[in-house]
């Protein structure tokens, strides 16, 4: 195996972890004020760690926190150690500032090598990076490590459709890195051109940022003639780079457990959940050194499956971050599902938007999708019935089912907003 660390035992993995985690804590602890005053707050300090299973006495880090220590409250490095910062812009308030030591890009650089290669990327690979280059780190986190495992990147960022095209057909490009919605965009631009994506070299693509269903994989795959796997990542945990499913099993992300200890938390009481119950993702990180995180409650919805390619064990795709979570007329809604039942009709894309609005006290559902290029009126009022129906069938509620031509909805060249919600604040 190319990457030892695929080869750990069970064993030699959490020997490895309990080691690292006593070292992390204690550096969180010595360095990061507003994590050691939470441990005094409420009593712990990293002496009481003796093993893995301790880590649930101690506080998790929130997001709340994070925003509470802008810009750099958070590093447990020098700031002037710090080689590079990246942050997220989040919907509302301030971004989240990250901080990375040269070390810390090493690991980073080495984890996501570690992803390609397990999505079956090889050196010499030429690797097409779509993901948007900037304080967002998927462009640079993707780059750093397909650089690292000796590929050609080329660094192409979002832009124009047309010339993502040219340029993956022209330079031969073996590997497409972008967010799954992204993808489909340059699917189409591919059919618009009237290039068979085929017929070009493109054999793989590292799709994440967003969540995706199985029916998205499908569809993407069948399109572009790849095999797309799922990759995974925060920014508050390093990046893209956590976790990456491998090419031969494609069974969800395998997380890279020797750097990233994962938990899963019932997500209103922070109760931990044993593996294969579902529940919040919750990360620890074992060798950062700008940025420890402790317990860092990512509120993605998931479970922990057990290792199949190794040791370290696999994520199941995520439904949907907590707060991505619609409530309508009372039922608890996620888009993935909703994209679920669209893509079970092959009359139908992937290109959808779910738009809510309130009329009286009544919330209104409505779900606008794209048709697939060739279809007749009657095919088309068929989808929108049966998808209606399908709709009503998994959660109860009744939606309005627009069905739009091909083109009718925005694209996006980040992670796609698939929620308009018009319904008043109360
Ligand atoms: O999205 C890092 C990344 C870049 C991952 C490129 C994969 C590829 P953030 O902008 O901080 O970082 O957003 C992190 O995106 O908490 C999830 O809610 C969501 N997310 C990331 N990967 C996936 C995935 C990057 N594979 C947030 N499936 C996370 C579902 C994902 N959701």
């Amino acid at each position: 195996m190319a990457f030892p660390e695929f080869g750990l035992s069970l064993d030699a993995l959490r020997g490895l972890q309990l080691e690292r985690l006593k070292a992390a804590l204690a550096h969180a602890y010595a360095n990061q004020a507003p994590y050691r005053a939470k441990c005094e707050a409420t009593g712990v300090h990293p002496d009481d760690l003796r093993t893995l299973d301790d880590l649930r006495r101690f506080p998790f880090t929130e997001k709340a926190d994070l925003r509470a220590a802008y810009p750099f409250g958070m590093f447990a490095i020098p700031r002037e150690k710090c080689v590079r910062v990246h942050a997220s812009s989040g919907t509302t308030g301030r971004p989240t500032v990250v901080g990375y030591s040269a070390g810390d890009i090493d690991t980073w650089s080495n984890v996501m090598a570690r992803s390609l290669y397990a999505g079956g990327a090889r050196p010499g690979d030429i690797l097409h990076n779509a993901y948007g280059y900037g304080l967002f780190t998927g462009g640079l986190g993707f780059h750093y490590g397909g650089e690292r495992l000796g590929c050609t990147v080329v660094p192409m960022s979002g832009g124009s459709g047309e010339r993502q095209v040219q340029l993956i057909t022209e330079f031969g490009a073996h590997g497409l890195l972008a967010t799954p919605s992204y993808a489909m965009a340059i699917a189409d631009e591919f059919d618009r051109l009237g290039v068979d994506p085929h017929s070009t070299s493109l054999r793989l693509g590292f799709f994440g940022a967003e969540p995706w269903t199985e029916g998205m994989r499908a569809e993407i795959e069948q399109r572009m003639g790849i095999d797309a796997l799922d990759s995974y990542g925060l920014s508050e945990v390093i990046g893209p780079g956590v976790a990456c499913e491998f090419v031969e099993a494609k069974d969800g992300p395998t997380i890279w457990e020797d750097h990233f200890y994962p938990e899963i938390v019932d997500p209103e009481t922070g109760a931990p959940l044993p593996d294969g119950e579902p529940g919040e993702l919750v990360f620890t990180s074992l060798t950062k050194e700008a940025m420890p995180v402790i317990r860092y409650r990512t509120r993605d919805l998931t479970c922990l499956l057990p290792g199949s390619v190794t040791a370290m064990r696999r994520m199941a795709k995520i439904t949907g971050r907590s707060d991505d979570m619609l409530i309508v007329r009372g039922v608890n809604l996620f888009p993935s599902q909703v994209e679920e039942q669209i893509l079970r009709d092959p009359v139908l894309t992937g290109h959808y938007v779910i738009e809510l609005s309130r009329t009286g006290a009544l919330d209104d559902l409505m779900v606008r999708v794209e048709a697939r290029v060739g279809f007749e009126d009657d095919a088309l009022g068929r989808a929108g019935v049966e998808l209606g129906r399908r709709l009503k069938g998994m959660c109860g509620l009744s939606a309005v089912i627009e069905i739009v031509g091909p083109g009718a909805i925005e694209r996006s060249m980040g992670k796609a907003r698939r929620v308009i919600d018009r319904r008043p604040r109360d």
